[in-house]
């Protein structure tokens, strides 16, 4: 079919998530049709760097054969059954066993959903219900972070803590708190115009955790949720103090922890998990994306032993599951996308070599008159576009962010945008010369931004009005 063919189709039936369906209409899609290692290809014959692992999750690449036989020979064998009823089957017990084996000593279960949401839907059912079974049915709050992502479902909405996205979808699940986030350069140095050092504002933030515990009663409070680093919200990497302080505050209190390393988890931050990174011992850990390497929907949480030991002594059944928990062609998808990972030193490589020398290359557009912080973690990367006359950001009006994403689509890169905060997470397997390209094409992409949105100034305003993106009706 030819591109406007599928053009027309998708505006005449396709609803898009996080999408304003009529400005979409207006525009047409980007029809992706295939893909290989780093790059995806659209139906336009344009070959684009995917500097996002389609959406964090590609963590292998695109193109690994043995992914397609491990689906095809489980399809062959066993194409459904489920875990429902006193039944399991092969790859929904090895992957659980390989799992466990690679995350810290303490977790030794896992439960098995479709995706991050029903994830921490899990994750939310099971502290409640943990806390009712330990004789505190008190303790319901769950204490989250404004900003933050933890998926779609109405419990991963109410977890999350992103204002435009709680104004569409209430009345939102009760006893959900939010905390504020540790984003020194977007928080306190643009919106509030101070200069804390980062390892203050740092502590600052989990004092807040600990006043908010205060606040709520600690026989209120079930849970701590949070991302190691913030993707969605915006590559948010914490100032060194956050987590060691955050960890004195939860000491002093007995709620639950838990890692939400759907995104950090599978080495984006060359550990196999976030939490391991930060010296983290997490209670719960919801799970997805790079877990199958984004090639099947599969997802889970880990449970340590503290809470498993209570819901299976305790619990009699656990009235929750889904028809794909541990799906089995998904399930041997991720046992061999982490066999893969494993042989191939992938997280290691992260720790040692591509990230090291990501953060060293990113580093170099510190510089570009556009930018005015850079950071990076693993291979989590982030840049926040600035006004260079100014030193505060550019006028929302300007969508500078949008404009320097659709640059970089048109030069052949995708590197995402919240809000003006350009953001990357590319394949693990990304090599050397790519990260050069890829930093190229960054550097490229912030010179058109600037030269259009000089032009735009000049010409007296914004002179184009531009589409409320994606990523903005987030942000
Ligand atoms: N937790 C975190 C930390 C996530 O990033 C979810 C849970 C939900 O996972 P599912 O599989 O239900 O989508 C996510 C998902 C983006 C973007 O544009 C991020 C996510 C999903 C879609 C888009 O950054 N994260």
């Amino acid at each position: 079919m030819h591109t406007e063919t599928y053009r027309q189709l998708d505006r005449d039936h396709h609803l898009h998530p996080f999408t304003d369906f009529k400005a979409l209409g207006e525009e047409g899609s980007r029809i992706v049709t295939h893909a290989e290692g780093v790059y995806i290809h659209d139906s336009e014959g344009n070959r684009i760097l995917d500097a996002m692992a389609g959406l964090w999750c590609v963590n292998l690449g695109y193109g690994r054969q043995e992914l397609v036989a491990a689906a095809t020979a489980q399809l062959r064998e066993l194409p459904y059954y489920n875990n429902f009823f006193k039944s399991t089957h092969p790859p929904a017990v090895k992957l659980a066993e390989m799992l466990c084996r690679l995350a810290p000593a303490h977790m030794n279960r896992v439960f098995f959903t479709g995706s991050g949401s029903e994830a921490n839907d899990t994750v939310l059912r099971m502290v409640r219900r943990y806390w009712a079974l330990e004789g505190k049915p008190d303790k319901q709050w769950i204490i989250a972070r404004e900003n933050a992502y933890h998926g779609s479902t109405v419990a991963g909405l109410s977890l999350g803590g992103m204002a435009p996205m709680h104004a569409q979808g209430g009345p939102l699940v009760p006893k959900i708190a939010h905390v504020r986030q540790p984003y020194w350069f977007g928080e306190r140095k643009l919106a509030e115009g101070r200069d804390t050092s980062p390892e203050t504002f740092g502590r600052e933030c989990a004092a807040a955790l600990e006043a908010k515990i205060l606040e709520l009663g600690e026989e209120n409070v079930a849970a701590f949720i949070a991302e190691p680093v913030q993707g969605a919200g915006g590559a948010i990497i914490p100032p060194e103090s956050y987590w060691p302080a955050v960890k004195e505050v939860l000491a002093r209190y007995d709620i639950l922890l838990v890692m939400d390393e759907v995104i950090c988890g599978f080495g984006r931050l060359g550990e196999w998990f976030g939490s391991v990174h930060y010296d983290l011992q997490p209670d719960l850990m919801p799970i997805a994306k790079g877990l199958s390497s984004g090639y099947l929907p599969i997802g889970g949480v880990l449970v340590g032993d503290r809470v498993a030991e209570t819901l299976i002594e305790r619990g009699g059944e656990f009235f929750h599951g889904f028809t794909y928990s541990g799906h089995p062609v998904c399930a041997a998808v991720a046992l061999k996308n982490l066999e893969l990972m494993q042989a191939e030193g992938i997280v290691e490589r992260v720790r040692d070599d591509v990230g090291p020398y990501l953060a060293e290359r990113w580093a170099t557009l510190a510089g570009h008159p556009l930018v005015g912080e850079v950071r990076s973690r693993g291979l989590i990367g982030a840049l926040e576009l600035i006004d260079p006359d100014t030193g505060e950001r550019f006028p929302k009006s300007l969508g500078a962010g949008t404009l320097c994403r659709d640059i970089c689509f048109d030069l052949g890169l995708v590197m995402r945008s919240v809000g003006d905060t350009m953001i990357i997470s590319p394949p693990l397997v990304i090599t050397r010369a790519e990260i050069d390209e890829l930093v190229g094409l960054a550097r490229e992409a912030l010179d058109g931004t600037a030269r259009r949105l000089a032009a735009r100034e000049q010409a007296d305003g914004p002179a184009i009005m531009i589409q409320p993106s994606i990523e903005e009706s987030r942000s």
